[in-house]
């Protein structure tokens, strides 16, 4: 057990729910802090019914504190990281920074547990549109070796922060009665629109979402060779992101052995009824951490391709639950020592 865990970045949407899975999982610790950005330090924050005041994050103020799990912009996780990990503090980072630092371990509890052994201080946790990917992958890679994937996101407003929520609600209303709306987190209208662009544009015509879909994948699966072919889109959804996956294995997998395989994985969940108009919808996987998969069927323009749907809570198991997972890992590695 560490004695002393803080939540980094306690303040925002992340932190929220990292710190309602610290208490629906029982997670272990003697003491508990919560740290944020100088803007939201001295605010206080009630967990397990006891009033906490909010520190600052400062090189100091990591002394003593034995495991933190940040949710915070990368220039901060740049920041904070090093302060932490110099102390000996040991860091689960959700930012985006750290993923492709080779000495970083980039995990999915489900995919890669093993990554965590011999970490140096630091653990990455992916970005959400690689984790639901990876967490569905894993039992179709282990049973018929995966060779490529080609993927189109559907992703919620709420990836791009509460701002992104509040432009689709406030931009929706606007739209609606006729008026202007000046989009705070979007460069485009995301009301009643979709937008074809997730980030910066990275590398011959790709996005750094779309790049960071195809880095991390090879990262997690320590395998280059998966070719990933991504497109990332930018829905008006409020929350959870949807994606439709197409993979290519070497040995063909069927419909049947696929359902199969995914139901027989742990965080996943297949609702694949279509004559019952069943399968996973955002609205329904809000607020579960699971990988939730259906529309499975045959690729009917190659041999041995599969297609689904894959939909995901972004802020539970794309970060929040992703992160408190590998944090439980880090605690039952512990106990194995
Ligand atoms: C998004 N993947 O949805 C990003 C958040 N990390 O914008």
């Amino acid at each position: 057990m560490f004695e002393t865990i803080a939540i980094v970045g306690a303040t925002g949407a992340v932190g929220r729910i990292i710190r309602q899975l610290l208490e629906e999982r029982e997670f272990p610790y003697r003491n508990i802090r919560f740290l944020a950005s100088k803007r939201s330090a001295g605010t206080s924050i009630t967990f397990k019914g006891e009033d906490f005041l909010v520190e600052e994050m400062t090189p100091d103020v990591f002394e003593g504190i034995d495991l933190a799990i940040g949710s915070t912009p990368d220039e901060t996780a740049k920041e904070f990281c090093p302060w932490a990990v110099e102390r000996g503090c040991v860091v689960v980072d959700e930012s985006g920074y750290w993923r492709m630092e080779p000495k970083v371990p980039l995990v999915v509890p489900e995919v890669n547990p093993e990554a965590i052994e011999g970490h140096q201080g630091l653990i990455s946790s992916p970005n959400c549109s690689t984790t639901q990917m990876v967490v569905a992958m894993k039992p179709l890679h282990d049973f018929g070796r995966i060779r490529r994937v080609v993927v189109s996101t559907y992703q919620a407003t709420s990836g791009a922060g509460v701002k992104g929520q509040e432009d689709l609600k406030a931009g929706t209303r606007a739209f609606l009665a006729g008026e202007d709306y000046q989009y705070q987190a979007f460069k485009h209208p995301i009301a009643f629109n979709l937008v074809p662009q997730i980030g910066s544009p990275k590398h011959q015509g790709y996005t750094s979402e779309e790049m960071k879909m195809v880095h991390e994948t090879h990262k997690i699966f320590g395998d280059d060779s998966i070719r990933v072919c991504p497109t990332c889109i930018r829905v008006p959804v409020d929350n959870c992101h949807s994606e439709s996956i197409l993979v290519e294995t070497d040995k063909k997998i069927t419909v049947a052995q696929a359902r199969e395989l995914f139901a027989a994985t742990p965080g996943i969940k297949v609702v694949d009824d279509l004559d019952s108009g069943k399968y996973p919808m955002p609205a329904q996987c809000d607020g579960d951490d699971a990988v939730f998969v259906g529309r499975i069927r045959e690729d009917l323009s190659s041999d041995n391709g599969l297609a689904f749907w894959c939909v995901s809570d972004n802020l539970r198991k794309g970060a929040a639950t992703n992160a408190v997972q590998i944090a439980e890992l880090l605690v039952k590695s512990q106990a194995a020592v």
